[in-house]
């Protein structure tokens, strides 16, 4: 970017003047500055300062393929001189996009063979919540519109998927409750580690996914028109539930007539070693929402995902008044089909499941055992998170002043490593293309900064 010719001080101060930056304190961030990012090849991204940076996830999730695949970058600039846009509202198409959605026909589980396009996983689970109360509506059963997901949960930050999700500051926003609307239950989430207390895992997992039958009874199974969740939470901390969560889950939902959505946004395409995570973890959803790796992050795009079942219903019901003027845009249609191209050529799902997966968890394991600071390290595929602890016989967590997770991650900032902390975890979700002595040099450099957060706090 030197065509701008500005020094890293003036970015910063022009940042500081007139970008609003998301999910963050601007006075707070002001003080600090921030570190302006130029460049990225493979699992590495480069500041303006010129350090060399170990991307470990993968921008926010979603840098699947990795920075810089010439594929994505010529499908881009093709689709932008034959078409840059047009929409399919009208009774219009246009190639990449029906392309894009026989593709994900393939790759998708068995029974999804029908798309609707968005930009962001927020606005695909705002649709989410439009089609399927129509789809109710359809069948004559209008009193079902109430979604039930769990506390914790992520699903972005539209007014509706702030709803959908459980994090209570989001709601807080604008006053008490401001930002929940009408209609949106939560239940716990089945984070063992942390709330299972003496309870196994199998049991906790049970009393978990049975609080989703106790609400629904609560709320009257004719009034419930879906459940969301992530298979495996992502933005809440990579938190995998207890094996017998998901198939109790899905026995209620199915008892109920409550339709299972999965919100694939983080899981999908290959990050947990397969397709989706619903495969993953055995789920049979109804609909799911995908985003980030669609693409692998190079331009947005989005989708909902159903099976026939759910789609024959929409079928005969008249007029879908929803859509979005870059629904199904061309070129990012063009770069999800050649990222989609990119995945299976260099078989990277299969790579994550059988090579670099185990590698990388093989890895976390040995913090677990033997790291005073690690409590237990659990994940899928590319998608791992590190519980720190003040205690592992009690599985006690830091609080206060002693924020484990911040002094972490300000560590892994000064050594040139993307580690994000989620309260009291780290996260990591690198591109799913890293080789195994990039991942050797996250675990080393992660050890480095989890040693160095250690002294600190006194354990070591
Ligand atoms: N669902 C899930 C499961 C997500 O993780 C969204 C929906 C919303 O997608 P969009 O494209 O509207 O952002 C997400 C997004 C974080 C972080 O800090 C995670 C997300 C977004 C921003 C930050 O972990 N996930």
């Amino acid at each position: 970017m030197t065509k701008f010719n500005r020094d890293t001080a003036q970015w910063q101060e022009l940042d500081r003047e007139h970008h609003i930056h998301p999910f963050t304190d601007p006075a707070a961030l002001g003080k600090k500055g921030t570190r302006v990012i130029t460049r990225g090849e493979g699992s590495y991204i480069w500041d303006s300062e010129g350090n060399k940076i170990l991307d470990g996830m993968a921008g926010l999730w979603c840098v699947n393929v990795g920075y810089g695949r010439k594929e994505l970058i010529d499908a881009a600039h093709e689709q932008m001189k034959e078409l840059p846009y047009y929409n399919s509202f009208f009774q219009t198409s246009h190639q990449p996009q029906i392309e894009l959605s026989r593709l994900l026909a393939e790759v998708t589980p068995e029974g999804f063979n029908h798309f609707f396009f968005a930009g962001s996983g927020s606005e695909a689970n705002d649709t989410n919540v439009r089609l399927v109360r129509h789809y109710w509506d359809v069948k004559g059963q209008t009193d079902k519109m109430t979604f039930i997901s769990r506390k914790n949960a992520y699903h972005g930050s539209t007014l509706a998927a702030t709803s959908l999700g459980g994090m209570g500051y989001m709601h807080n926003m604008g006053g008490k409750n401001a930002s929940l609307l009408p209609g949106f239950e939560h239940i716990g989430q089945p984070f063992w580690y942390l709330e299972g207390d003496d309870m196994t895992p199998e049991e906790f997992g049970l009393e978990r996914a049975r609080e989703l039958e106790e609400k629904i009874l609560e709320l009257g199974a004719d009034t419930v028109a879906a459940f969301i969740a992530e298979p495996i939470q992502g933005a809440g901390g990579v938190i995998v539930p207890p094996d017998t969560y998901w198939p109790e889950i899905q026995r209620i939902c199915k008892k109920y007539d409550v339709l299972l959505i999965a919100d694939e946004v983080i899981c999908g395409f290959g990050r947990t070693g397969n397709w989706f995570g619903s495969e993953t973890m055995g789920i049979k959803p109804d609909l799911m929402t995908m985003a980030k790796g669609m693409s692998s992050g190079y331009l947005p795009i989005a989708a909902v995902g159903m099976t026939d079942e759910v789609f024959e219903v929409l079928n005969g019901g008249g007029d879908i008044n929803h859509g979005y003027t870059y629904s199904g845009h061309p070129v990012a249609s063009a770069v999800a089909i050649a990222n989609i191209h990119y995945i299976k050529g260099h078989n990277l799902v299969e790579k994550v499941r059988e090579e670099t997966g185990p590698y990388l968890h093989a890895g976390l394991q040995d913090l677990a055992d033997n790291h005073p600071l690690v409590g237990e390290t659990r994940g899928r595929g590319l998608m791992a998170g590190i519980q720190l602890v003040k205690d592992k016989a009690t599985r006690t967590t830091f609080s206060g002043d002693e924020d484990a997770g911040t002094i972490c991650r300000n560590y892994c900032f000064q050594n040139n490593l993307i580690m994000r902390a989620v309260d009291q975890s780290m996260i990591i979700s690198p591109p799913l293309t890293i080789s195994k002595s990039e991942i050797d040099e996250l675990l080393e450099k992660g050890k480095l900064c989890l040693d160095a957060t250690a002294r600190d706090l006194g354990l070591m």
